[in-house]
Parts: C-alpha cells; structure tokens; sequence
C-alpha cells in the first residue's frame, strides 16, 4: 500500500454508545475515484488502508476503537454513506457506531429529531434521532441460524450456543459458567477465545460459511430494566463496552424464533459495563427486523495530524 509522503490532517468527532467508541471522519480523508460502496471499499483497503490504522491501532486508537469514515451519498434522500472500519479491518454493520454517528451528525447540525437514511454496506438504514437524544435504528433482516450447538474448550468444558446472524455472526452461549462482570474480564476474554478457536477448528461456520467472528456470552442484569447483561468479543480482540447493536440483534432473532419474545415487545440488554439498549421486532418473512434503541455522546473533536516524519504515524499494533 503507498502510504503519503506529505503531511496530512483529518477532522475526526469522537463519540461513545454506552462506553463503546466511534471515530467519525468528517473531512480531510483522501478523496474516491470509486462510486459504488463496495468499490470505495476496496479502494480504501488497497490505497488508503493508513488511514484506518491511523486512527484505531496505537499511538492514537485502541483495539475496541471503531472508525466511521462519512462519504457522499448517491442517494440524495440519505444523509451520509458510512464506512465503518476497526483495528483489522472493514466492518459490515455495526449498531453502536450508527448510533455513534446519529448523535455527530446530530453535534455537527446537520440533523434534527426526525428519521434519516444511512447508506452502508450492509445495506440502507433508517435511523431515528429522538426529541431525549436518544437514537434508534432498524436493524437489517436478522435470523437465527441454528440452535444448542455443542462446542467443546479446553478450559470451560463443553459449553452450548446458538449461531445467529445480526448484521455480523454471533455464537451466543448462555451455559459457560461465568459471572458476567467487570472484575471478571479475563476470564470472559479467555472463554471466548477458546469458543472461537474451536468454532474455527471444527468448521463451524455461520450460513454459506460466514466466519462467526464475535461470541456472545448471557448472564442475569443488574439493572431493573434489563432483561439480560452480556458480554461480547469482537473480531479486533477486545470486547464491546456497548450491549452491541448487531449482537443484541442476533439475540433478539434467537429470542423470536424460540417464542421467548413477541413481535413489539421490549428486550433490554445490559452491557457488561452497564450500559442499556433495548430492542424490539417485526417479522419480516422468516427472518427479524430488529429496531434498537440506545444513546450516544460526543467526547472530542480532533485534527488529527499524520505526518511522515514520525516513524509510527500510520499506528502500530501488536
Ligand atoms: O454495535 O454492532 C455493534 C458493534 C459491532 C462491533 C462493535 N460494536
């Protein structure tokens, strides 16, 4: 990949859905020649890759940073295209960073309280921006794809899960055995990563071999408005501060078709952290139409320097 030879400056918003951060691009990216999405995609991953890991590997992001690089629509009714982007690599969808990016949009304002359409490469989304500052989206059609498949680990026995699809593939498991806390991290972390190796070991795979790359583990909530807490990984190595849009998606599809929740009905999944967002459903065929529901806050607004002189300007990661 080239990288630039001159100094470059982007203008970035920051954000966090429920602890979960979201790296807005509002100016200063290279420009497209593509027009298609999944063209700039590609042109981003080939060309301009720097400035994904500019901005979520160290000295600048993190492993749980998520990017979201805004780009003209082609529709003229949408708001923005986005390309959402983590520490490796390009994102389908990704529920907290679209509430991340209503509530920047919404900062910046180029949006009211009203519905608003997102191009993304998972298709078109229609987000909300409510009157409390509170953001929904609908979801894209989600579904369960199969149910109580056994995975065996080395160090939390034979634990059993269902695979779904949210946006992203989900293994969710409910009978791992561990507390879902913050003082517990470790062993949450340890677990999934053994779920995913053996996922990955045994071919187990979401429908027409789609890689399971995030594990969801349940326990019982704290709060009084929850239904359920959980604990999610995610393909970067670190795990979602947010109850995570796509997983709450993936669970609320499990939930359906195992008539555990109505069609209306509220879900409310809290974070590890502690943070909430509360789904719902409509049938739409035999898949889901999830609506989530959560809230986002803008923590900074950066230049961002790139600037070749530094050795580790384009990031680094381990
Ligand atoms: O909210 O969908 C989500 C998400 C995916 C990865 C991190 N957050």
């Amino acid at each position: 990949m080239p990288l630039p030879t001159d100094r470059i400056e982007l203008n970035v918003i920051d954000s966090h859905t429920g602890g979960e951060p979201t790296r807005t691009v509002i100016g200063g990216a290279p420009e497209l020649v593509s027009t298609t999405l999944a063209d700039q995609i590609q042109e981003l991953k080939t060309n301009y890759d720097w400035v994904r890991t500019a901005l979520t590997h160290e000295p600048r992001g993190f492993e749980a940073m998520v990017g979201a690089l805004l780009l003209r629509p082609a529709n003229p009714e949408a708001v923005a295209r986005v390309v959402y982007f983590n520490n490796v690599g390009y994102l389908g969808m990704c529920g907290h960073g679209t509430i991340g990016v209503a509530a920047t949009l919404c900062y910046l304002g180029k949006i009211s309280p009203g519905e608003h359409l997102l191009e993304t490469i998972a298709g078109n989304v229609v987000f909300t921006l409510h009157e409390d500052n509170r953001v929904s989206f609908v979801n894209v059609p989600s579904y369960r794809y199969q149910t109580a498949i056994p995975v065996e680990t080395e160090n939390f026995g034979t634990v059993t899960g269902d695979i779904a699809w949210g946006g992203n593939w989900f293994y969710l498991c409910a009978d791992h055995g561990l507390e879902i806390s913050m003082g517990n991290l470790d062993q949450l972390d340890r677990c999934c990563r053994e779920i995913r190796n053996s996922l990955d070991r045994n071919g187990i795979t979401g429908e027409n071999g789609g890689i399971i790359d995030h594990v969801e583990l349940f326990g019982p909530p704290r709060r009084d408005d929850a239904q359920s807490m959980n604990y999610v990984d995610c393909p970067g190595g670190e795990y979602d501060r947010s109850p995570c849009g796509t997983g709450t998606s993936a669970k609320i599809a499990c939930l359906a078709a195992a008539g555990k929740l109505e069609p209306g009905q509220t879900w409310g999944q809290e974070s590890v952290t502690g943070s909430l967002f509360e789904g719902s459903y409509q049938w739409q065929g035999d898949k889901v139409l999830p609506r989530i529901i959560g809230e986002a806050f803008v923590t900074a607004e950066t230049k961002v320097v790139i600037d070749p002189i530094d050795p580790l300007t384009f990031g680094f990661s381990q």
